[in-house]
């Protein structure tokens, strides 16, 4: 099975043929509590665990889908016109290639990110299911929320998550086809829950999360311990999320990214993220804590810190940590 079979199987009799002049997409990125790191299938995709995550609703990507006059897919990115070779550019043409209809017909995607793109925040997540909104606009094909997260996913594992506001959760499933290997919306509303960004670095990484997650796999003789304590992480921070028990999700979430970072430190060689001043912030949180005050922090592939708390604990954070900047979670 290939990421073509399984568009074919989703999209069936649907029209290949663009219904409208632009179809458009938004989609915001999304921070996970329970992070997404490893493949059993790196074709399609499917994860060696379940994920969960946070949509940051700030954090955004609008797509605009037309098609181009030129002979090959066009990728404009915050205005600027990308180079047709560069690694971005060839991994959306990559994927457009899985609906293209004809031999001479090529999409020309214009793309606003809101946030630094490559600096560990997710881009490709929002970037992909943004994507994904704007062809099933383009070619009306109205599909479920169920396949466009299959769909998003065959672009960037994250993105299956994109779709949805608010708790997300990213089932691995068992199918080889990887057809049960979707996001879900957690149904809760937590209006008090707040989270804050800490940008260290806004350049892109030196290593990708797809070649990251491979060399971890590989090498990591944490890999196998990454993944069984992942899945006790998952069903007890779905417990502490239920009972909006604060502490306990804030503490399963920060040791799910210790433990991630830690299966990429013990690589052989070894990946690591973090700046300095990303240690100095993992410091500053933990003195905050036995100051009193419930912070707990994530860190996805990249140098960058997510942090969380509660509405009652903004003045103090804001306080202790100018540099974060607060964003609102509407969940
Ligand atoms: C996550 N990350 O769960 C984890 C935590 C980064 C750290 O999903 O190879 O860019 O395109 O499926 O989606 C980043 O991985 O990887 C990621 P691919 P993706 O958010």
């Amino acid at each position: 099975v290939n990421p073509v079979d399984i568009v074919q199987l989703i999209l069936q009799n649907k029209s290949l043929e663009p219904q409208k002049k632009m179809g458009e997409g938004r989609a915001s990125t999304n921070i996970a509590l329970i992070k997404y790191w490893g493949k059993k299938d790196e074709r399609l995709r499917i994860p060696t665990n379940s994920s969960l995550s946070v949509a940051l609703p700030d954090k955004s990507t609008l797509t605009k889908i037309t098609l181009s006059d030129k002979n090959h897919n066009e990728v404009i990115l915050n205005g600027k016109a990308l180079d047709v070779a560069s690694p971005f550019a060839n991994r959306l043409s990559i994927y457009l290639d899985y609906f293209r209809s004809t031999s001479t017909m090529y999409f020309k995607i214009n793309t606003e990110v809101n946030f630094p793109v490559a600096a560990g925040l997710a881009s490709s997540a929002s970037g992909f299911a943004a994507l994904v909104l704007a062809l099933n606009d383009f070619f009306a094909w109205q599909l479920t929320k169920k396949e466009l997260s299959i769909l998003a996913r065959l672009g960037s594992g994250s993105a299956c998550r994109s779709l949805w506001s608010g708790f997300v959760e990213w089932h691995a499933g068992s199918k080889d086809d990887g057809m049960d290997s979707y996001a879900e919306q957690l149904d809760i509303t937590w209006p008090e829950l707040c989270a804050g960004v800490i940008v260290c670095e806004a350049k892109a990484k030196k290593i990708n999360s797809t070649i990251a997650m491979q060399h971890t796999m590989s090498t990591s003789p944490f890999f196998n311990d990454w993944v069984s304590q992942s899945n006790k992480d998952l069903m007890q921070i779905k417990e502490a999320i239920q009972a909006k028990d604060f502490v306990l999700m804030g503490e399963i979430a920060e040791a799910n990214a210790m433990m991630m970072h830690a299966s990429c430190i013990a690589a052989r060689p070894a990946i690591l993220y973090w700046q300095p001043e990303t240690l100095a912030i993992i410091h500053k949180i933990q003195a905050l804590r036995q100051q009193g005050v419930p912070v707990y922090l994530t860190i996805d592939a990249g140098a960058n810190l997510v942090l969380f708390f509660i509405q009652d604990e903004k003045q103090a954070i804001i306080k202790a940590l100018p540099k974060a900047e607060i964003l609102q979670l509407q969940i």
